[in-house]
């Protein structure tokens, strides 16, 4: 049975695969597939997995599984969140991948610092994962894992965010902790548990 994984973000590629591998499921992703990337017009996570699986499954004809994912930061009032792509976006460093994030990062430390010496650095990993059929059957699980927003960067492993995120309980940021200790977890793990519980249990190889 093939899955698609519509995804475009190869570090969610790679946690997904890994997570998904004790279950025989074949993983295609989106990219390899050559399908389009949708415009994330929703509001919310789920808005958003939800029109990226359906989008995948239509094109591709087969079952399809995305995830909508950020930080939020509580002293933002949960900014950036659903947003948290489109604050790396632009481009300030054309041509030197890895540093848009960094500039996003440093977005949110310095509206932190903006509010006074002593602030609240609480904030939270959110992941939602859609599932959807191409006759439009879908399913929706969510994880989320909190912890503190931590400067300066930290650490080489992980993607996006991970080097800024030290998991509550933890001294070393999600960057620093290798892949497996990351996906005992984090919020993708979280979801991943909803999801497997729902749709592949009593699969596991
Ligand atoms: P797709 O939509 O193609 O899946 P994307 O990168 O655009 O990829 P999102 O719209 O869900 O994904 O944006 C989520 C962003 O939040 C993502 O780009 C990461 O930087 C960040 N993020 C999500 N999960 C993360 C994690 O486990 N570690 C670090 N950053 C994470």
């Amino acid at each position: 049975e093939r899955l698609v994984i519509a995804t475009h973000n190869a570090g969610k590629l790679r946690e997904i695969s890994g997570l998904l591998a004790p279950y025989g499921v074949e993983c295609v992703s989106a990219g390899d597939l050559g399908l389009p990337e949708p415009e994330e017009t929703g509001t919310t996570f789920a808005e958003n997995a939800l029109l990226k699986a359906h989008a995948a499954a239509a094109a591709a004809q087969l079952p399809a599984l995305a995830d909508d994912s950020g930080l939020s930061v509580a002293a933002l009032e949960g900014r950036p969140g659903v947003y948290t792509a489109d604050w790396a976006e632009r481009q300030w460093f054309e041509g030197e991948p890895g540093r848009d994030w960094y500039m996003a990062m440093g977005k949110v430390e310095g509206l932190l610092c903006a509010q006074g010496p002593v602030v609240d650095r609480s904030c939270w990993f959110s992941c939602t994962l859609a599932i959807a059929w191409p006759d439009g059957e879908e399913a929706v699980y969510e994880g989320r894992i909190d912890g503190t927003f931590s400067w300066p960067p930290r650490g080489t492993m992980g993607f996006g965010y991970d080097p800024v995120f030290v998991p509550a309980g933890h001294n070393l940021s999600f960057a620093e902790l290798p892949l497996d200790r990351k996906q005992a977890i984090s919020h993708r793990a979280v979801a991943f548990e909803k999801l497997v519980a729902d749709q592949f249990a009593g699969r596991a190889r």
